[in-house]
């Protein structure tokens, strides 16, 4: 093949969030505005992560992603790539890439240097929908704030990219290595199994066998949604083929190019087939719901957990996986090297943390943040209260680990009783349990979507100036509810990594409650069009006697300080918000 050097100008607005760059499939389809990406991150890498070097290309399969990566093999070409791994058909979950990086190793001993990662995560997927790009590093984890800021100066400056444009396509649907020669030599494209190296990895990680006794137990019923994201080709190898739950367990498993219309995103509100299974939400089903269940999202990172009739907090599901870890899993029976959460995560890891002596950490909103600790071997166990959670074994969240480990610490807590008359000890109990143990974190999060830019960012300087007056403050909010305790402290969250020393500023906006209660206001990072206002709740009960209630009830007073003290509704023109987790 040959090197073409192709005349472009910038496209405006392409800086990655908080998880990559991700707009409309219209957006993306412009005539090189994802080459300008491209270049413009090859151009931010030092040399020789980019010429020589191995690089992984796949996604989680959403329209636009043949087309993507057939432009991004040939621009690799022609920057001095040496090869490109392909998962087979262009998908790989985002864990999944994340355990290519740091496992796979070639035909030729050869490792991976980094990957484009082809999602748009939880967004909806098909022409009219969302697209994205991520590029992740060496340790498999998403490229620092240093490396996004670099690509994203360049996506202003640049005038051409180089492309082999007379390379043909290459057929991504079969398992192979494709060889071409180009002017600095050999070019190779492997395309691999997408599903091996993880499922390798999750079985060195978990007892497959006591799982596996688990699921063949009379007493258990499972049910998986990967709501048609690129999680069912996991699921199927994993929990079928590897632990022998039965087909007819698997919901929505067959990965689709625009999600079956949906919304791929594991919550309450979206996750509707396999909520009503559970015996969840207005159109419970009808007969006995599973004792288990649990969905992913579109790339498969993220993962929501259910027990029959029964909703477990995303906030909650780490801080219990964190507290049962070194005794159910076999990864961490040598102890954990510290925990950490994103900071409007709830504090129920906090608390466990501090009762089994763990070092702790608070970071930023999105994964990036728990790379250098575990880098460092600071942290094993991570999670964030949008249905995130993970450990050091990757270095991005991951949904089908997140569903092992409870499926361990299910399997730990019944191994005497799988058989026999007696009642399985169920997921309900086990976070019932761990409320009487460490108390309970109320928790809601409340998602204002797509609201003017300009209206969101006036309700956020509002609220920093607000900060500047506690007295001011108190004043207000027992004007609202003289219920809830007095607000002690007010700031913007800042984070300076511990491992680096660099600073992250303007991580979103905290009221903090004498009594441990907390408010966070942050705009996203992660939508396509708008603005998107996040406001986070959360009580902490340590009472047992109380740990008991509805969520929404017990934070009513709450929420309703939140949403006067902000002025919602009159910077919003929303009475209610779009999404409730
Ligand atoms: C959201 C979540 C954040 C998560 C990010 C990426 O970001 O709040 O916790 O890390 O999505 O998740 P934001 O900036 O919109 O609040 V994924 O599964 O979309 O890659
Ligand atoms: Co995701």
């Amino acid at each position: 093949f040959k090197v073409a050097r192709v005349d472009t100008t910038p496209f405006d607005g392409q800086k990655p969030g908080t998880s990559g760059l991700r707009k409309k499939v219209k957006v993306f389809m412009q005539p090189n505005y994802l080459e300008n990406f491209v270049q413009s991150t090859f151009n931010a890498l030092s040399a020789e992560k980019v010429r020589g070097a191995t690089l992984v290309v796949s996604g989680d399969g959403r329209f636009y992603s043949k087309e993507a990566i057939q432009i991004i093999i040939k621009m690799s070409a022609a920057n001095g790539v040496r090869r490109v791994w392909v998962g087979q058909n262009g998908l790989l979950s985002t864990p999944a890439v994340s355990a290519v990086i740091r496992e796979r190793v070639g035909r030729d001993g050869s490792k991976a240097s980094g990957s484009f990662i082809l999602t748009a995560s939880h967004n909806p997927g098909g022409p009219h929908e969302d697209f994205g790009i991520k590029y992740n590093m060496e340790n498999g984890g998403p490229a620092p704030e240093g490396i996004t800021d670099k690509i994203f100066e360049n996506t202003k400056t640049i005038k051409e990219y180089f492309i082999a444009q007379d390379l043909p396509d290459v057929d991504i649907s079969a398992v192979g290595i494709t060889s071409f020669s180009g002017p600095e030599g050999k070019f190779d494209v492997d395309v691999f199994d997408s599903a091996s190296d993880y499922v390798k990895l999750m079985k060195s990680i978990f007892d497959f066998t006591s799982i596996q006794k688990l699921i063949s137990s009379p007493k258990f019923t499972f049910c998986y949604d990967a709501l048609h994201g690129v999680a069912g080709a996991y699921a199927k190898r994993i929990f079928v083929e590897e632990l022998g739950a039965q087909e007819s367990s698997l919901l929505n498993c067959v990965p689709k190019e625009d999600f079956g219309g949906g919304h791929p995103d594991p919550n309450l509100t979206y996750a509707k087939e396999l909520v009503a299974r559970m015996g969840l939400g207005k159109s419970s089903s009808q007969g006995e719901p599973p004792e288990f269940g649990a969905a992913a999202d579109g790339d498969a990172d993220r993962n929501m957990i259910l027990g029959k009739r029964f909703f477990v907090t995303p906030s909650d599901s780490v801080a219990i996986i964190a507290a049962n870890a070194v005794q159910a899993i076999p990864y961490f029976s040598g102890g954990l090297k510290g925990v950490a959460r994103s900071m409007p995560t709830s504090a129920a890891l906090d608390v466990v943390a501090k009762h089994l002596n763990l070092k702790f950490f608070e970071v930023p909103t999105g994964w990036k943040f728990f790379g250098n600790l575990m880098d460092a071997g600071l942290c094993s166990v991570c999670g964030e209260e949008s249905f995130g959670t993970g450990s050091d074994h990757i270095r991005e969240k991951d949904g089908i680990w997140a569903v092992l480990a409870w499926l361990s610490i299910l399997a730990h807590r019944n191994k005497n009783n799988l058989s026999g008359g007696e009642k399985l000890e169920t997921v309900e109990d086990i976070v019932r349990q761990h409320w009487a143990t460490y108390g309970r974190h109320y928790y809601t999060r409340y998602d204002y979507e797509n609201v003017d830019a300009g209206a969101a960012k006036e309700l956020m300087a509002c609220l920093v100036n607000l900060q500047s007056d506690l007295a001011e403050v108190n004043k207000i909010v027992k004007g609202i509810c003289s219920d809830v305790s007095n607000v002690a402290d007010a700031d913007e969250f800042e984070y300076k990594d511990p491992v680096d020393g660099s600073i992250s500023k303007h991580q979103g906006i905290r009221y903090l409650f004498a009594d441990g209660s907390r408010l966070v206001f942050r705009l996203s990072g992660t939508g396509s069009e708008g603005a998107t206002i996040r406001l986070y709740i959360e009580q902490y009960e340590k009472d047992p006697s109380k740990t008991g209630r509805d969520s929404q009830a017990a934070l009513a007073p709450l929420v309703e300080v939140a949403l006067k003290l902000s002025k919602m509704e009159q910077f919003t023109g929303r009475s209610a918000p779009t999404v409730i987790t």
